[in-house]
């Protein structure tokens, strides 16, 4: 399990320029056959360079080269090269080898979903397939030709275009593919079943017409109209946002149940998980229909920023994939509500990718050593890396950035480049200087800004003092100051659009001027040292600074604001961004003060236990709650926003230790106080909200369905039997999948009885036990319930018929919420949350390491808890990294969290 670094980078010493492949498909066994035309690189080799090609466990039928059949002793095979020691500079290679797709539970290479044949590449699955430089920088031509049984495959795909088909004796048809556009080997795919398909157009810009297909199983054929409609919007923004036009005649998506990632880009041969494709609104939530809109568009979206421009090596990931998340949440942005799409954003940013920068898997973006490369798909990769590109985007203002785009477009089409690359088209396209804003890339660990205020009420000046850090991890003992982008406004109620410039500093240390882009309202400030100082004048005494606007850096901001501040800002603010994150600064605050009073508490009565608890929430929380609620010019998805509480997870990250019990019931202590007082106020929302068309998926009934089933939460969260028929009777008159799941979701979280949850448990299995996709949702809401027997019952779960190890998002529906959105529950006091949950990543292992490997980073952030919990994590660490024949998957991210 020896890392591989990006500074051994060498660049490939044989191209492969053509590759003609032939798979024939069988139940029992495939036969792959790969005809090459190989040239040595006679920049880096010469006729001593052997050619060393990737695979993995593969079968050899049989190698020619150039006619010549070899036999064993002309080559090399370890279970992961395939070497000949001479070979001339240019000459051909034909190897045939056997695969047998339905053991490959990896899904990862060629396998099979159901009765379907399909392939996944990404990363490194191609030398599961044939021997091959399996390296993104060679870029190579190919064909494909699929020849198996018609009756049960009567639909062959490849990438590219269809050039020939016919009849073959025996009952076996063929289909031939040519691929026009070089690629790398992680961008190949095959797909072979019994699927419907549902066809439409596109015309592009230039008025050429594709021709755009989904193929699916055929009970779901009624399930792809949005995947579609989302596929011609992400089309025609491409081309009115970026000058992007398709360059294939034919775009195919296939869905598949069984995947490990949420989609892949292949070329022109999109494969699908099912997830992020099938929704009618009986059995898809709004956010699946958000989430497939975006999913589409991803995947779409990398045929510009990924295959026509690809990755020099693994360690550009987040050039392709930082690049693309970009370019995906800006087109949710232009077709959805953009400050709901950010708010959503940067939760997740918080969530999920912060503690993953300040854990043991922490990387820059650009990482410089991996051991498993499928561990590196991560959320600094993906939207830390999109955070990067948000924020040149901002320093560049909009035009500039799109002349870079342009330019990036223009210069590296069909080669496979770098970050750097990147960032250098953007410098020479603005003639702005990014050498400090490179830091971004090569350092990890989120940076700490401290905000200091200075009111000089004689001069009017308001000072602010900006001070950043980024503590020292295993990456850096020390880190730089980076170039961080402050947008800013000044609020105050003379001038609610707060815009003022700073004028200049005073302050010794090199402080910038204020920077404006022409065709922005908000100014942004240029924080590059450790220590700046920022003064404005002429200003009123009530202003407040509003920084950060729209989350302008992925960074933690440490304010000076008082409880009063946030108010102001939550009501005048122009920037609806700031306006929820001053909401979620109020709630942090007043959380932080309970769990205090509740651990105080217990220290002086060490026998009571939290639930026994409840210290009084301060009655400003409560007003400015209220003003929220009921603001009736707000948009009710921002509403929605709003008087949603952090989460448990997103609270732990303030703590160190952390103390999940005490967190767990202050959060529940404010549900319940919010419940009782506002009884009348959320009772009217949810009347308000509940008169929306069920099928409508515009934005204001979708809206409505989220401000309903939040304020239905808070409901739910009281003890109390009437509180729990109003949910019930919700989850009865539920009329589509939103509300259905919403209420449902409530009542497993509810103190109601046990016959009442699972009357309906039953009732909803009953419904929707044949639809893999619902099911999922049945498993989730079970496990992410808090109620106590939560963690039996999730072990009964992965006994139960209908679950199982092979399908990810099974595996997922169960083990990723019990190990990353259920923390009350996985950091039981006992250890038994843990004990079970290594156990199975031990089992998981076996049938597939890149699943088992994302469990296991549930245990990344061991060190942050008490010492009992301590001890019993780095336990269930020992037992996995001593485990023999773990995979180097599982391997690197629990060997990485005992270091
Ligand atoms: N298919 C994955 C994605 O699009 C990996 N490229 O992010
Ligand atoms: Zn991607």
């Amino acid at each position: 399990h020896t890392p591989k670094y990006l500074k051994d980078y060498r660049p490939p010493a044989y191209w492969i320029d053509k590759i003609d492949l032939q798979f024939d498909l069988a139940d029992d066994q495939t036969i792959v056959t790969s005809t090459m035309k190989i040239r040595r690189n006679n920049d880096v080799s010469d006729k001593l360079t052997p050619l060393v090609l990737d695979c993995r466990d593969l079968d050899i039928i049989s190698v020619v080269a150039d006619d010549m059949v070899l036999c064993s002793a002309d080559y090399e095979l370890t279970p992961e090269t395939f070497t000949l020691p001479r070979v001339p500079e240019l000459f051909v290679l034909e190897i045939k080898n056997r695969l047998v797709p339905h053991n490959n539970t990896a899904l990862e290479g060629l396998y099979r979903s159901g009765r379907t044949f399909c392939t996944q590449c990404e990363a490194q699955g191609f030398r599961r397939i044939t021997c091959f430089p399996d390296r993104p920088d060679v870029m190579t031509l190919f064909s494909c030709i699929i020849t198996a049984e018609k009756k049960k495959y009567p639909v062959l795909l490849s990438n590219g275009n269809p050039v020939a088909s016919g009849d073959l004796d025996n009952g076996r048809h063929y289909v031939k593919w040519e691929d026009p556009f070089k690629k790398p080997s992680y961008l190949f795919a095959l797909v072979a079943g019994d699927l419907s398909c549902i066809e439409d157009h596109f015309t592009t810009f230039s008025g050429k017409n594709i021709t755009l297909k989904i193929f699916v199983e055929h009970e779901n054929k009624d399930k792809c109209s949005h995947a579609m409609k989302s596929l011609k919007e992400s089309m025609a923004w491409d081309e009115e946002r970026f000058g992007r036009e398709y360059d294939l005649d034919l775009y195919q998506i296939v869905a598949v149940n069984d995947f490990n990632m949420g989609a892949m880009e292949n070329k022109g041969l999109n494969i699908f998980n099912s997830k992020y494709v099938l929704a009618k609104t009986e059995t898809a939530t709004d956010t699946d229909f958000m989430n497939i809109q975006r999913v589409i568009a991803h995947e779409y979206f990398h045929n510009w920023t990924g295959n026509r421009i690809t990755l020099k090596n693994w360690f550009q990931l987040s050039l392709k994939e930082g690049l693309t998340v970009f370019r995906d949440q800006e087109f949710s942005s232009d077709l959805n509500s953009r400050a709901v799409q950010r708010i959503s954003d940067v939760r997740k940013l918080r969530t999920f990718q912060f503690p993953e920068d300040a854990g043991s898997m922490a990387h820059p973006v650009r990482p410089e050593s991996y051991i498993e490369m499928n561990n590196f798909y991560t959320m600094t990769v993906y939207e830390k890396g999109s955070e990067v590109i948000r924020m040149m985007f901002e320093i560049l203002g909009r035009e500039l950035f799109r002349k870079g785009m342009d330019l990036y477009f223009a210069r590296f089409d069909g080669q496979a480049v770098t970050t750097e690359d990147f960032v250098q088209i953007m410098e020479e396209a603005s003639g702005i200087d990014l050498s400090q804003f490179r830091l971004w890339y090569s350092q990890s660990g989120t940076p700490r800004i401290k905000v200091k205020r200075e009111y000089d009420s004689a001069n009017r000046t308001l000072t602010i003092h900006l001070t950043q850090n980024t503590p020292p991890d295993h990456n850096q003992s020390e880190k730089k100051p980076l170039h961080i982008p402050v947008k800013y406004g000044l609020v105050s109620l003379s001038d609610s659009n707060g815009n003022s410039e700073p004028s200049g500093n005073s302050e010794p240390n090199g402080n910038s001027e204020p920077h404006r882009n022409p065709e922005q309202n908000d100014h942004i400030l240029h924080l590059k040292e450790q220590h700046q100082t920022f003064t404005f004048n002429d200003i009123a005494p009530e202003t407040r600074p509003s920084l950060f606007r729209e989350f302008s850096a992925p960074v933690i901001i440490e304010n000076d604001f008082s409880a009063e501040d946030l108010a102001f800002l939550m009501a005048n603010d122009t920037d609806e961004f700031n306006r929820w994150d001053a909401a979620q600064q109020l709630y942090f605050m007043e959380l932080k003060r309970i769990i205090g009073l509740l651990q105080d508490e217990k220290a002086s009565n060490p026998d009571k236990t939290y639930n026994d608890m409840a210290p009084p929430l301060s009655e400003h929380l409560v007003n400015a709650f209220r003003e929220s609620l009921c603001n009736t010019t707000l948009d009710r998805a921002l509403i929605a926003q709003t008087i949603t509480l952090p989460g448990e997870s997103e609270i732990a990250q303030q703590y160190d230790p952390i103390d999940v019990d005490a967190i767990h019931r202050a959060r529940q202590i404010m549900k319940q106080t919010i419940a009782e007082k506002l009884a009348t106020e959320l009772d009217d929302i949810i009347d308000l909200c509940s008169k929306a068309d069920p099928e409508d998926l515009s934005h204001e009934a979708m809206a409505d369905r989220s401000l309903k089933n939040i304020a239905l939460s808070y409901i739910g969260s009281l003890d109390s039997t009437s509180s729990h028929q109003i949910i019930h009777k919700h989850y009865i008159n539920a009329m589509n999948m939103t509300d259905k799941i919403g209420a449902l979701s409530i009542l497993c979280n509810s103190t109601c009885e046990e016959s009442t949850l699972n009357q309906a448990l039953a009732q909803f299995h009953l419904m929707w036990r044949e639809d893999p996709l619902v099911l999922d949702k049945w498993f989730t809401v079970q496990a992410s319930s808090t109620r106590p027997g939560t963690l039996e019952n999730i072990k009964a779960l992965t006994c139960h018929p209908d679950f199982s190890w092979r399908n990810p998002n099974r595996v997922r529906s169960v083990m990723s919420i019990l190990g990353t959105g259920n923390p009350y529950i996985f950091h039981r006091k006992d250890g038994n949350g843990y004990a079970f949950f290594a156990e199975k990543i031990i089992q998981l292992d076996k049938i597939n390491s890149q699943i088992a490997a994302r469990l296991a980073g549930a245990f990344n952030h061991w060190k942050k808890y008490d010492l009992q919990r301590r001890t019993l994590m780095q336990q269930q660490l020992e037992i996995m990294v001593n485990t023999p024949d773990l995979s180097r998957d599982v391997y690197e991210i629990v060997s990485k969290a005992l270091s």
